[in-house]
């Protein structure tokens, strides 16, 4: 029977301070109508951006009895949706979450969370960036950032990027199994102060790209943010330029929302704020289509 509120479930860790992951997740997936089903990762006292001496609990061993518990209930998702995972042996467990939960039309989104800015997160290990490219093979979306790109197609990370090298990237990220691949904080040639995301759909063979306008600032769990407006986009039925419109234009006013506060960046972006954003017609689009 098709849920008549979509359902998804939500593979990621809870940090308790920072606004970043599940705290984020959660409110934009709700507010845009999908019913949110945390698996937790792990528990963190802060996210790891800018903080130190957080706490960090790995929760691999409790998350089995959630799945084992799920499955008794026979729970049916409309989409799998992960991102911070919080040891390499948990790509496994996603891994096997995915192949048990799988049903028809299913979306599943794996945003490979594991660094920014050219650097790994502090809790990432060598072995899980490695596992990472398992779990992006089962996906059907993958929405990395351009550093978690040059990751997982082991190549340096530029700070500057031709347009049909992006391609060329998006293209072998595709190869490795989605057929959607949403790459976000490309540099843009010649304008270091702009960034965009552009996306590839194997499906149809199309390239688009969404300009991001800059803001002298970088807020941790804004991929987060991104990547769930990608997934309550796509279960309310928008095409994926719609989809990647709705994200960057959210994003963006969370951003400007915050940027004009002096508050600490690792704090995160005023979500509390723009959360009713997510109800507006769509009214500015600005996606282009590469040649
Ligand atoms: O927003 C990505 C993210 C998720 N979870 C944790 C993080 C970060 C980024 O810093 O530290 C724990």
């Amino acid at each position: 029977m098709k849920n008549p509120v979509p359902r998804t479930a939500a593979i990621h860790d809870m940090s308790g301070f920072g606004r970043a992951s599940l705290t984020v997740i959660i409110p934009i997936l709700s507010n845009m109508g999908v019913q949110v089903c945390p698996l937790p990762t792990a528990v963190l006292s802060t996210h790891t951006g800018g903080f130190d001496n957080y706490s960090f609990t790995d929760l691999s061993d409790a998350m089995p009895a959630i799945i084992n518990h799920w499955k008794e209930l026979g729970i049916s998702f409309d989409a799998i949706y992960s991102g911070f995972l919080g040891s390499s042996r948990q790509v496994d467990i996603v891994s096997g979450f995915i192949d048990d939960f799988s049903r028809p039309s299913q979306l599943v989104v794996v945003d490979p969370v594991m660094g920014d800015n050219g650097k790994p997160y502090a809790t990432m290990t060598r072995e899980l960036m490695l596992k990472m490219r398992t779990l992006v093979n089962k996906a059907d979306i993958i929405t990395p950032n351009f550093t978690e790109a040059a990751f997982l197609l082991d190549e340096p990370f530029r700070e500057e990027v031709s347009e049909s090298k992006v391609k060329e990237m998006l293209l072998r990220l595709s190869e490795m199994g989605p057929k959607t691949v949403i790459l976000t904080s490309v540099p843009v040639p010649g304008n270091k102060k702009v960034s965009s995301v552009v996306a590839f759909d194997r499906e149809d063979g199309r390239f688009w790209k969404v300009d991001c306008t800059y803001i002298p600032a970088h807020y941790p769990g804004t991929g987060d943010a991104f990547a769930s407006v990608i997934v309550g986009s796509l279960l309310q039925g928008d095409s994926l330029p719609i989809a990647l419109d709705r994200s960057v234009h959210f994003v963006s006013t969370a951003i400007r929302t915050t940027f004009g506060y002096s508050c600490p960046s690792r704090e995160g972006v005023f979500l509390e704020r723009v959360l009713p954003n997510l109800n507006a017609p769509v009214t500015a689009s600005s996606y282009e289509i590469l040649d």
